[in-house]
């Protein structure tokens, strides 16, 4: 069943139950809407009744005015998230819409859990969601579906069953092979590679570490190169910086540290920059955090997309399917200054190529 349909199903079964509960008739999602209302922090559904009158406006790629979308990141006080919420905040406010950003302090699927339930209750239009794990949320999301929620998926995908739409940073593989490629040149193409990753459940993170190691395996250029250990710091600072330390006294002869993560890499340059390891540091970084350990030769060179544009993508993504401007795979919308984009196979649309920032280019950037 596509996600359309059992939206479509989980719908009129909501429906069906508050009729068969409801003694005069009548019902109508709205009402099973306000319903589950707790009232606490109440938000107008607005966007759902201007896309029931405005199919002509929808057809016409209008967004719906009003709309009620909040990002929930794996975690806050991570400052990748929070440029993607600068990104997505610009966007929907340009919309008329309200926006929020929440979610817990630590990377775990369970704290996030609590503030997908709070959102439900709360009746927000789109949910723009980057998941601490691809399985664990889902009943949560399904109620919030069922309640009128647009969910929306970005930076770290659930099950396609569990979402809407995902707003994918990059195109399928690219992201680990600039990974393996960025650790065989700094290695100069032999000896030991750790990973120090984000959460071990991350959707993200597992896919690309996954890339990794098929392109190890199966790619002849990659033939000298030996992964030795796959350690997670949780997207936590202080974590991160003690598994650095431990895959060093474990593996003295590491050539590099690819750290998949921005919290990661951080604290991975920071602690070989204090220490007397000759290791190279690599990985997905924003270039305002790891500028000074490029400028002082810590780190030769890493990527990552735009997280700012990615949060913009993703909350015209909200506000376009919640606008039912699309619903799914073929359908097209414009997201402002960033284009047109076409939702693809499985829900999935892509921002785009990812950027590696050196000494050569990283003063260019700002974020
Ligand atoms: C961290 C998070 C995020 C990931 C980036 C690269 O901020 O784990 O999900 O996409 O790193």
């Amino acid at each position: 069943m596509t996600r359309t349909q059992r939206r479509t199903r989980v719908i009129a079964l909501t429906l069906g139950l508050g009729l068969a509960l409801s003694a005069c008739g009548g019902t109508t999602q709205d009402s099973v809407e306000e319903d589950q209302d707790t009232g606490a922090d109440q938000t107008e559904d607005a966007g759902a009744d201007d896309a029931d009158d405005g199919g002509q406006a929808a057809r016409d790629g209008e967004f719906a005015e009003d709309l009620a979308i909040t990002m929930l990141p794996k975690s806050v006080n991570n400052p990748y998230f929070e440029t993607s919420s600068e990104g997505a905040e610009a966007v929907v406010t340009e919309l008329g819409g309200t926006y929020e950003y929440t979610g817990p302090s630590d990377a775990s699927a369970s704290s996030q859990v609590s503030y997908i339930n709070t959102l439900s209750q709360q009746g927000v239009d789109a949910i723009l969601l980057s998941a601490n794990d691809p399985n664990a949320l889902c009943s949560s999301l399904d109620q919030a579906s069922a309640g009128g929620a647009a969910i929306i998926t970005f930076d770290s995908d659930v099950d396609p069953s569990c979402r809407d739409l995902f707003v994918s940073q990059v195109d399928g593989d690219e992201v680990g092979k600039a990974l393996i490629e960025m650790a065989a040149e700094q290695a100069d193409g032999e000896g030991q590679i750790a990973v120090l990753s984000a959460t071990a459940n991350a959707a993200n993170q597992n896919a690309w570490i996954a890339v990794m190691e098929d392109e190890l395996e199966n790619n002849p250029d990659y033939a000298d190169l030996e992964l030795v250990a796959t350690v997670y710091g949780d997207d936590e600072d202080e974590k991160s910086f003690a598994e650095t330390q431990g895959l060093l006294q474990a593996h003295p002869d590491l050539k590099v540290i690819v750290a998949p993560t921005t919290v990661g890499i951080l604290a991975a340059a920071r602690y070989v920059q204090g220490s007397d390891y000759d290791v190279a540091v690599t990985g997905l970084g924003t270039p305002n955090d790891m500028r000074e350990y490029v400028n002082d030769g810590t780190v030769t060179e890493f990527a990552l997309w735009d997280p700012g544009a990615l949060g913009e993508l993703a909350a015209y993504t909200g506000a376009a399917f919640a606008s039912g401007i699309i619903s799914g795979e073929g359908d097209t919308f414009t997201a402002g200054d960033l284009g047109e984009y076409t939702v693809g196979p499985e829900g999935v649309i892509i921002l785009g190529p990812p950027t590696r920032f050196n000494a050569d280019n990283i003063d260019d950037f700002n974020f």
